[in-house]
């Protein structure tokens, strides 16, 4: 499993990996955070198509070109805003890596690199956050032979170590 799960620091719009994952909102319109970053870097042709797919519910996942990206593929998806914990955020947290492996997998993606959905302007807690991310990509990982590589970009050093820890507990290695 190890060598299939990648955890990096750095910026996701560099990653040379099939499809990266935005964490958009439900306009799919662009915003701040690694979303803006991701359309400044892929050019205004990514928000003339996202702006057809006519948006995006919490939890779920839609596919973009990458346009001027190294990443053929955006997955965009939307995760929940933090509140407290009693608002499902958990599930649709979940929802967001399931179905954006669904979506990347349908399209035949090998490769894939993910930021740190929900735990910048959504205030999901790092550590919570970290472990569903990791719980749903091992049960990905457990069941499919075709992906080759997943990346955790980590923006930072405590994400990156928050990463780290949570890798070695969910995957024993
Ligand atoms: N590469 C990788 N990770 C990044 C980058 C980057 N270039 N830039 C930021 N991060 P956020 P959210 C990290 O706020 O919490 C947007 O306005 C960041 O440090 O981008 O899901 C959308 O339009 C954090 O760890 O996404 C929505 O309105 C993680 O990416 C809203 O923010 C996610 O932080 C979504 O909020």
């Amino acid at each position: 499993m190890k060598e299939r799960v990648r955890i990096e620091k750095g910026d996701i719009t560099k990653q040379k990996v099939d499809a990266i994952v935005n964490a958009a909102n439900q306009s799919l319109l662009g915003g701040g955070g690694v979303d803006g970053a991701i359309h400044r870097a892929a050019g205004q042709e990514l928000l003339e198509e996202t702006r057809n797919i006519g948006g995006c519910p919490t939890g779920e996942a839609r596919i973009s070109k990458g346009y001027c990206l190294p990443a053929k593929w955006v997955v965009h998806t939307v995760g929940p805003v933090w509140a407290g914990g009693h608002k499902n955020e958990e599930n649709l947290l979940a929802g967001c890596y399931r179905n954006s492996f669904k979506e990347a997998l349908g399209i035949g993606v090998k490769t894939i690199a993910f930021p740190s959905i929900s735990t910048g302007a959504y205030r999901f807690p790092l550590e919570r956050a970290t472990e569903i991310a990791m719980e749903e990509t091992k049960k990905i990982l457990d069941n499919d032979k075709t992906l080759t590589k997943v990346v955790f970009v980590c923006f930072g050093d405590d994400a990156y170590n928050t990463y780290q820890d949570v890798y070695k507990r969910v995957f024993g290695e």
